[in-house]
């Protein structure tokens, strides 16, 4: 019984795969905004859709050069896949940033049938200072895991300068994924 039980083990280890679900991952696609993304508050004009870039010649981009009000980016909702909910995802990105007066953040909401965001839904990632990599202006890639509540129905995904609304300074990200490791399909 202990074989067979490791040699399940085994099998299902083997073939789980992580699957990209975002669209837009490198940034690249848009008209005046990149697709999928709007700024709908704060200063828009401190937002960037240009270079520096990890990926082509876009990144997602603030730079907020003012103390008394912020920049975002704010992406639609996405639909999780099925298999996504209630387990745990990886948000996958490079990022680039020089903060001060508080910090700039990525962050990931959760959302109900009816669009409203989940109180037990939301991750923030912070960047905060000058990251590993700004004097040589070279991205840092990073990965963090997020559970998805069990009813969650959509995510969205937010880069926002407001990490303390006296937060000033430059962030960019690129080469955004989300990464579902809940497609199993066993085929020993
Ligand atoms: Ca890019």
């Amino acid at each position: 019984m202990k074989h067979r039980m490791f040699l399940l083990s085994v099998l299902v280890a083997g073939a789980v795969q992580a699957e990209n679900f975002w669209s837009n991952s490198d940034f690249e696609q848009g008209g005046e905004v990149p697709s999928g993304y709007t700024t709908p508050s704060g200063e828009p004009s401190m937002t960037r859709w240009d270079e520096p870039a990890a990926s082509g010649s876009h990144s997602l981009g603030i730079v907020d050069t003012k103390s008394d009000t912020f920049a975002n980016w704010v992406s639609d909702r996405v639909v999780l896949p099925q298999s996504a909910i209630g387990k745990t995802i990886q948000i996958k990105y490079k990022k680039l940033f020089n903060m001060a007066d508080g910090y700039a953040r990525l962050s990931v909401t959760f959302h109900d049938f009816s669009g409203k965001g989940m109180k037990d839904g939301g991750t923030h990632f912070k960047m905060e200072g000058a990251g590993e990599g700004w004097d040589s202006k070279k991205f840092m890639e990073a990965t963090q895991t997020v559970n998805v509540p069990p009813h969650a129905v959509s995510m969205r995904i937010a880069l926002v300068s407001a990490g303390g609304m006296k937060a000033t300074g430059e962030v960019y990200i690129d080469d955004l994924e989300v990464l579902c490791e809940c497609f199993v399909e066993i085929v020993g």
